[in-house]
């Protein structure tokens, strides 16, 4: 393996001098080892350092803290207190985990992860994290979700809970709704929890562009998120996600130096160890230091100082370093005597170091990641990193079910133990030096206690008083706004509800110029923001660059390529354009970011992140649950939408499901428009129930989906109608009557860009056929089956009042014949109705079934049998089952229309 080839194509300018150094590095390994030579090598990179001469840092260190002892700072605060607190926390912690699989078995929770993290908390909440009570929005906290338990207890001996809402763990249904959920959830308790994590890999994504999102508001001047700090609480075995370590190197590229990650290395997952064979913090640590990561490793507890200055001759350095994590896990759950055969005995030198020691020191020889005193120095060297440019990962060991016994320390199976044993719990207080407080008697009562220390106890006046220094308590959701936001006047939709007369224009054309005119707004036009993952061309958005400008923290240190251009590449520190990169899940999490900060930061921000549809809800479906439940409210807009509009694309590209997926997110409205005024309706309407006045509070918290497809045609004007606004919000109006005249009456459903066979089909069939068929545009099928659910589920409880009428019963009885649905999408999509429509009406939805095709669109509409030819022949078919118009108008079609009937099926061709 060639690896350091590059130094032979630098010039040598004194061979001589160069051979004397190398001499000398031969004699050092050959007279003092391997471990000598490293030793100075690292000592020559730090001289070059201090020097200024420049070196790419290495990228992993010798598995030792990163903070010598002697620069450790002085801890400021009480330890006895604080190790109170602590076991008051981790005791109730436990407890609710016992109690609620007592109440209820299988109940779950989990035990083991935060009696690994406490320590990692209780540093952040006596000493680091801000609250939201100062000048600013405080610090950002992403807790790890199974760590829930202990955020819980603490808010419970800060009297933020009560012990019946700590009863209520994970037992949601009942008091309305206000029990504990399981992990943090602001769907759930909007009041508590900011930050959805459980999803592994969705809270370290969403932190990053968190820290990413405050530095955009600094930069646009719309926020002071100057002092507030985004911390991200993670596991290692979380790491293994794409999503955790996928983005960290824009971290580094963006100077995100307020922004902090704290891994909980316990070494092990929920099966068994992380890296058996190898050594997770050491993977950590080069990933992310060869990201521009500055790294700080809390591997060591104070204990094993003293042990380090021993070795002198680097053997228990050499131990450290090629001991496996396997090994280590190993360690944790053995006796002192084990441990002293194994890891300090092969090596005379080393069982020398731990001489002096008796068996139970040697085991209780402590991790960093429970030593509060190396966590402060690792914390503060985070904070104080502010300034350097660089984020900051910080490395913590720790043993998985820390203290809470040998049936937990270090187990395989301890990520899922619920349930505790009476010596368990006994062992657990008497660890925690809680015997004055619990008694055995209550450990073996049916109800054992929580512990809350008295509100004039020195505990509790002591943790107070911690958190008003820090400006409150945490975590705290509050949507209480700093900054109002004062939507664009009704005029700014006029362009695009008058239509674009004879000029063929797209659906994403329309888009575009409308989010240009709210960009534009005086008011309103600095909170527009619009994100893009790579693909502003593909969607003619590229005529904002120059306008709007792209985001860069560092702004634009080179003259584009195409400067000279109108439509040139144009950033700028205060750009206004999310132009992310090839990242759809980086482009979700700036989107929960922004449309989240009526929350975070109570500055109302509109986020209109325009993607590939086939790269939304299929490629990054989890963050936009993620989405739902961070109760974020934005537009998500699907552009080249539809399986046969996007033609030449082929297979991977085109979609035919993103409404049926977005079907199953139910904060998601989904909108499929087939002209440029439903496109200004749904945002228009959209913006006011999000973010406008005089709605419900509990109505606001959605976002939007609307499909914009690429086929040019001209945008018809919005028809007149006083109701039209409601209809088309609610998912289905008859957007033109049946030509006078026809005989037969027919009733087609469009949407999207199949409003072009659908119209055509409906002059096919009255001109050669005597069928008068109705259009309808079908703007959102999850509209109304929610709200033919909603009204089922009355009258299904309600057996003696009059029934309800749902929205489709009302349209469907508005209109005649049989129901012909046609949209770009699976047939699935419309049949979210079926169930409900009436037995005498014959409802028949044509989708585009099956895998996609490059072709044009006029062949892949043939193939998918949606264009005009099959609307008139489904049309008639129903109308011949029904015994209007004879069958032989069916074959009639079908040579007409040159459709081959024993073409192969779509759906599985
Ligand atoms: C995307 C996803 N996959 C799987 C899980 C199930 N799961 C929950 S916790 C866990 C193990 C967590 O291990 P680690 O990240 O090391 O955290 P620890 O509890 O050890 O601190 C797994 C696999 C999940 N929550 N999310
Ligand atoms: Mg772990």
């Amino acid at each position: 393996m060639i690896f350091d080839g590059y130094v032979h194509q630098i010039p040598d300018t004194d061979p001589g001098e160069t051979r004397e150094w190398l001499d000398s590095l031969d004699a050092a390994i050959d007279v003092h080892g391997k471990t000598r030579a490293r030793y100075l090598l690292s000592r020559l990179l730090e001289r070059a350092r201090e020097s200024q001469v420049s070196f790419p840092a290495t990228v992993s260190t010798p598995y030792v803290n990163t903070i010598p002892r002697e620069q450790e700072p002085w801890f400021p605060g009480d330890e006895h207190i604080e190790r109170r607190i602590r076991a008051y926390i981790r005791w109730n912690a436990a407890m609710m985990v016992v109690k609620a699989n007592k109440q209820a078995d299988g109940i779950g929770g989990h035990l083991s992860t935060f009696a690994s993290s406490a320590s990692l908390y209780e540093i952040g909440f006596n000493h680091f994290f801000r609250g939201r009570d100062g000048d600013g929005a405080g610090d950002q906290v992403y807790f790890q979700g199974h760590a829930a338990p202990g955020v819980y207890a603490r808010a419970f001996l800060e009297g933020r809970l009560t012990a019946d809402d700590l009863d209520h763990f994970r037992r949601e249904i009942g008091r309305h709704g206000r029990g504990l959920s399981s992990y943090p959830h602001p769907r759930l308790m909007p009041e508590f929890w900011e930050f959805p994590t459980v999803s592994m890999g969705l809270g370290p994504i969403g932190a990053l562009y968190q820290a990413r999102f405050n530095r955009y508001l600094l930069n646009r001047k719309q926020a002071d998120t100057s002092n507030s700090r985004v911390w991200a609480f993670l596991g290692d075995g979380e790491c293994d996600e794409p999503e955790s370590l996928g983005a960290i190197s824009l971290a580094a590229r963006e100077h995100l130096d307020n922004l902090v990650f704290v891994v909980n290395c316990n070494l092990q997952r929920l099966d068994g160890p992380v890296r058996g064979n190898g050594k997770i913090i050491q993977e950590l640590e080069a990933v992310f230091r060869g990201a521009g990561w500055n790294v700080i490793k809390v591997i060591w507890g104070s204990k094993w100082d003293e042990l380090i200055a021993k070795d002198k001759d680097g053997a228990l350095l050499n131990k450290m370093n090629t001991t496996v994590d396997g090994e280590f896990q190993r360690y944790a759950v053995e006796s002192g005597d084990y441990i002293r055969d194994h890891f300090f005995g092969p090596d005379p030198r080393l069982r020398e170091i731990v001489a002096h020691l008796e068996d139970d020191e040697v085991r209780n020889l402590p991790r960093g990641g429970h030593d509060y005193r190396k966590l402060y120095a690792a914390y503060k060297a985070a904070v104080e990193n502010l300034g350097s440019g660089a984020p900051t990962v910080i490395l913590c060991k720790t043993i998985k079910g820390w203290t809470l016994g040998p049936g937990f320390e270090g187990r395989n199976a301890t990520h899922q133990i619920k349930k505790m044993k009476k010596e368990e719990l006994v062992a657990l207080r008497d660890r925690l030096y809680l015997h004055e407080e619990i008694s055995e008697e209550e450990i073996d009562s049916d109800d054992p206690p929580y512990l809350r220390p008295s509100q004039d106890s020195i505990e509790y006046q002591y943790m107070m008083e911690r958190r008003k220094a820090l400006d409150g308590p945490l975590p705290t959701r509050s949507t209480a706004t700093r900054r109002p936001l004062t939507l664009a006047p009704s005029t700014t939709y006029d362009e695009l509800l008058g239509g674009s007369g004879k000029q063929a224009a797209s659906t994403t054309m329309g888009f575009t110029r409308l989010l240009r005119t709210l960009a534009r707004d005086a008011d309103m036009g600095a909170r527009v923001v619009p994100i893009i993952p790579d693909e502003a061309r593909t969607f003619g958005m590229d005529a904002l660059f120059r306008e709007l400008k792209i985001y860069a923290s560092q702004g634009q240190k080179y003259e584009s390529v195409d400067h000279d251009l109108l439509l040139s590449y144009t950033e700028s520190l205060d750009g206004q354009i999310l132009e992310e990169g090839i990242t759809e899940a980086g482009s979700m999490a700036s989107f929960i970011a922004a449309g989240t900060s009526y929350a975070t930061h109570g500055v109302p921000i509109v986020p209109f992140y325009t993607f590939y549809s086939m790269f939304g809800f299929q490629r990054v479906g989890d963050l936009i649950w993620q989405a739902a439940d961070q109760r974020t409210r934005g537009f998500l807009l699907g552009a080249t939408a539809g399986r046969t509009t996007l033609l030449g694309e082929g297979l991977q590209h085109q979609d035919g499901h993103s409404l049926l997926l977005a079907s199953t997110v139910p904060a998601c409205q989904a909108y499929d428009p087939a002209f440029a005024y439903e496109v200004a309706t749904i945002v228009r309407e959209g913006l006011n129930r999000m973010y406008g006045t005089g709605v419900d509070e509990d109505e606001r918290d959605v976002f939007y989906y609307l499909t914009l497809y690429n086929e040019n045609y001209p945008m018809p004007a919005r028809p007149e109608g006083d109701d039209l606004d409601r209809q088309l919000m609610a998912g289905l109006y008859r957007w033109a009557p049946a030509p006078e005249g026809a005989s037969h009456p027919a009733t087609i459903w469009f949407s999207g860009s199949a409003q072009g066979a659908a119209r055509s089909a409906a002059d096919a069939l009255a001109e050669h056929y005597g069928v008068g068929a109705e259009l309808w545009s079908a703007t959102s099928y999850k509209r109304v089956r929610e709200d033919a659910l909603d009204v089922a589920r009355w009258n299904r409880l309600h057996p003696g009042a009059e029934a309800r009428r749902s929205f489709l019963d009302e349209q469907v009885a508005a209109s005649a014949g049989p129901i012909v649905a046609v949209s770009d999408f699976m047939a699935s999509v419309p049949d979210q109705l079926a169930r409900f429509m009436p037995k005498d009406r014959t409802f028949l939805p044509l989708g585009t079934e099956g895998m996609g095709r490059s072709d044009t669109r006029e062949a892949l509409r043939r193939h998918f049998e949606v264009d005009e030819g099959h609307v008139v022949v489904a049309t008639l078919s129903a109308l011949a089952a029904e015994g209007t118009v004879s069958p032989d108008a069916v074959t009639d079609a079908i040579t007409r229309y040159d459709i081959d009937p024993d073409a192969p099926n779509p759906t599985f061709a």
